[in-house]
This record gives C-alpha cells, structure tokens and sequence, in this order.
C-alpha cells in the first residue's frame, strides 16, 4: 500500500491561504493509487452498495432525490481508515491546532442529482450555546476535513464559501444575508464575497468550521450521476462538540499512542454541556 496523498506536508502558502480566507483547498492531492483504492472501497460498502444499486435503477434519475448520509461513519475500510492519520493530516493539524487535538467524528454522504442546496452556515457548535462550558470553548479551534473523491464543478453540488468570514464572531445577529450585503466587512477587515469552488477528482478542503460554506444543489442534468463526499472532523483538545462520537472499541484497542491521544476523550451525549 503506498501513500494517501502525494504530499505529507502543507506548504507555507497553504497555510498562509487557511489562515487568511478560513480555508485552505488542496486539488489532486490523492495519489492515484489511494484515490482508486478509497473509492472502491467506500462504493463497495454495504450501505453505498445497496444505494448505488437502487440509483441505477432509476437511471441515476431518482423520482424522489435523497442524500445517502452516514454519521459517524465507522464502516471504514484500510484506506479510509489511514486518512485519519495520514502524515498530511497530521501535519495540517499540528501546525494549526498544535499537538492536543481529538477526533470528533467523521461522515460520509452521496449526492444525487435533483438535491437542493445547503444553505450558507458555519459548524462551530459552541458558539450557538450560552452554557459556561460552551462560552470556554468559542474560541477553539474546530476543524474540518473535506474529501471529494470524485470531485464536483462549480454549481454542481460545489462547496461555496465566504473566505475571511471565520473573523467574524458568528453571533446571533451574523446573519449570511447580512454578511454578504457587507455589514460584517469592517469586523473581517476585507470584502466578504461568495466564492464557488470548483475542484478537481481527488480534492480536499482544510476549513475552520467558523467560517461560512454552503453547498450549491446538484443539477437534474448533472454530467456526474452522484458526488462522493466524506468528512473527518477534528478539535482542539476539550470537551465534546456536538457530534463527538463514540469512538468503536476495536479502534481503541488497535491505537498507538498516537490515535489514543486524539480517541481518549469524552462523547457528545444531551446533557455533556449543562449536567
Ligand atoms: O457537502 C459538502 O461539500 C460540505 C457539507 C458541509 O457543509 C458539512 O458537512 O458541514
Ligand atoms: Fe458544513
């Protein structure tokens, strides 16, 4: 089994891009060795299996167009069980977060045509709770990982964003109307526009979950019968976002010091905030 990705570390520019816009987008960083293996091994799963299967039957047309959404996704095969830790990975959130970060949780989905939009948003729960704990922990660093496998063209089930955003303190009265009709600009100190990106097979998009993203819906004629999307979420060292996940017991028990570190930590449950 070779390398995951063809670099194994960030570049000054890609850090440089992530701490100026929010995020920073990697195209083509998969080897084309993991960029195949992941695949299959993702498509061959039961759950994507029996969904691809009925999407096929209707011609990858669906009457009623549903995502395919599972979180958290613990069916995770050898390959995407190393992006975890991938050196790249690794060496992203070091520099960023520094050394004491956990695993929150991961997800995967599949896009159909005929999917509606996702709305502009932001994914730091914190700030969206008034609990002591949760006021601690605004300022952490809540990080996003987003793996295209089969990539996505711009307004085509496209990852729009709102680069700098991640500067303005995501309060009640921040709304994405009023942050691109300019109100917020002085606080992110520049323009805040909308970009829709575009991105090649084999992408990923480092995001800081402060920062504004939307997804653009998938056209009934899309050329790309479904877009494959799978997630790792990571977080500075702390209590539980919404979403932590339990982590499965044999990952534990197959975990170096290195995974213990990022697993051994406390789930989300309803009351791990207020109790
Ligand atoms: O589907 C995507 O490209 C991004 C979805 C998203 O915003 C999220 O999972 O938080
Ligand atoms: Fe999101």
């Amino acid at each position: 089994m070779g390398p995951i990705f063809r670099i194994d570390a960030p570049s000054q520019e890609n850090l440089e891009d992530f701490h100026r816009d929010g995020y920073v987008a990697i195209p083509e960083v998969f080897t084309e060795e993991a960029l195949s293996a992941l695949t299959d091994e993702v498509l061959n799963l039961d759950g994507p299996r029996e969904y691809l299967r009925a999407l096929d039957e209707e011609d990858g047309r669906p009457s009623d167009p549903k995502v395919y959404f599972v979180r958290p996704w613990n069916d995770r095969g050898q390959w995407a069980d190393r992006l975890i830790d991938a050196p790249l990975v690794t060496a992203l959130l070091r520099a960023t977060i520094g050394p004491d970060y956990h695993f929150c949780h991961s997800a995967m989905n599949i896009a159909p045509r005929g999917v509606g939009r996702l709305g502009f948003h932001q994914d730091h729960h914190h700030w969206r709770h008034e609990n002591p704990i949760n006021l601690a922990e605004r300022d952490k660093w809540y990080i996003q990982i987003l793996y295209y496998p089969n990539g996505f063209t711009q307004g085509d089930r496209s990852l729009s964003v709102i680069p700098g955003s991640h500067r303005v303190p995501p309060t009640e009265d921040v709304t994405p109307e009023r942050m691109l009709a300019g109100e917020f600009d002085d606080v992110a100190g520049r323009k805040l526009a909308a970009r829709h990106l575009d991105l090649p097979p084999g992408s990923m998009v480092y995001l800081n979950a402060r920062m504004f993203h939307g997804v653009e819906p998938k056209p009934l004629d899309s050329p790309q019968s479904f877009r494959l999307f799978l997630i790792d979420i990571f977080k500075e060292a702390g209590p539980p976002h919404r979403y932590t996940q339990e982590i499965p017991p044999e990952w534990i028990e197959r975990a170096g010091p290195g995974r213990k570190k990022m697993f051994l930590r406390d789930a989300y449950t309803e009351e791990c905030w207020t109790s």
